[in-house]
């Protein structure tokens, strides 16, 4: 996969060069490139801000460096290689690059996006700064690639660069071969319970006893059936008490009898549509 992010603050980006990602990048699976957006401008201040039309607080990103940043990079995107012939794509991977625009006004960034993404080979990221970009860009270039326009949550940030490192990083890791035995096992076989509707639970190692604490005693047993309950029990708890629209979003065959025996305790019952919500009148501690 290729990854170009153009930014004014490139240093920001030197964490893609570390961890999980920057492995993937120096075993030859992604080919990481960042470039700073002053080296597209033409005047000796390399200015890239002006003052927004129509009057308001702030700067906003001139449009001229953006063009010119993602003409070149644009003319430089990869061939797909051809995996599978029956793919959307005809197999020769002709579905071309993605513009990823982080922006506090996009559509919310989520796992299903980023597994979207790390189908892709060449993703694109414009992390702004100031008010944003001049919208004509965003106009421009979705008429020659995919656009996506993102948000990571609702909170205010100074710009977009904070958001492209969580978004690589979520989409990276879902790189056939990035990550370990350990880890992508795990994501097999619990993929569609743990992220869809269960948050995770506690978990613990060694030592047995901690400043008086201890581990559950049902961890340190080898019974994998009452492991297994005690856990789902535990992550439905959490979910119910943090979370609790995911659960309400959760399809009824999400639920075992022993889900549907513990969500009763916790004051949850399935109603006409089967999926489970809390009962009237219950009282959330
Ligand atoms: C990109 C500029 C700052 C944008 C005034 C303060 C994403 N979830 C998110 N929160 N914030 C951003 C984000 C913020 C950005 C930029 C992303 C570029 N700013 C702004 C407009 C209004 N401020 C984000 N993804």
């Amino acid at each position: 996969m290729r990854l170009d992010v153009i930014t004014i603050f490139p240093e920001y980006l030197a964490p893609l060069r570390l961890s999980l990602v920057g492995r993937a990048a120096d075993r030859g699976l992604l080919d990481i490139r960042v470039h700073d957006l002053r080296a597209w401008t033409h005047d000796r201040h390399h200015t890239v801000d002006d003052t927004p039309y129509g009057g308001g607080p702030g700067m906003v990103m001139k449009p001229e460096p953006w063009g010119e940043a993602l003409d070149e990079i644009l003319a430089d995107t990869p061939v797909d290689t051809p995996i599978d012939p029956d793919a959307d794509d005809g197999g020769g991977g002709a579905r071309g690059p993605v513009l990823v625009v982080p922006t506090p006004s996009g559509r919310p960034f989520s796992q299903e996006v980023a597994a979207e993404l790390a189908d892709r080979s060449h993703l694109i990221f414009t992390p702004a700064r100031y008010e944003g970009i001049d919208r004509r860009v965003v106009e421009e270039y979705a008429e020659r690639a995919e656009v996506r326009e993102l948000s990571i949550g609702d909170y205010v940030l100074a710009g977009g660069e904070a958001p492209v490192l969580v978004m690589v990083e979520a989409v990276v890791r879902l790189l056939p071969g990035v990550l370990g035995n350990a880890e992508s096992h795990r994501d097999d076989s619990f993929a569609a319970g743990s992220m869809a509707h269960l948050l995770e639970g506690p978990v613990y190692t060694k030592p047995p006893v901690w400043r008086g604490r201890e581990v559950p005693q049902v961890l340190l047993g080898g019974h994998h059936g009452h492991i297994a309950r005690w856990r789902r029990d535990h992550a439905l708890r959490r979910t119910a008490e943090h979370r609790p629209d995911l659960l309400r979003a959760a399809p009824p065959e999400s639920w075992d009898p022993g889900d549907r025996r513990f969500l009763a305790e916790l004051g949850w019952e399935s109603g006409p549509d089967g999926r489970f919500g809390p009962r009237p009148g219950a009282v959330e501690e």
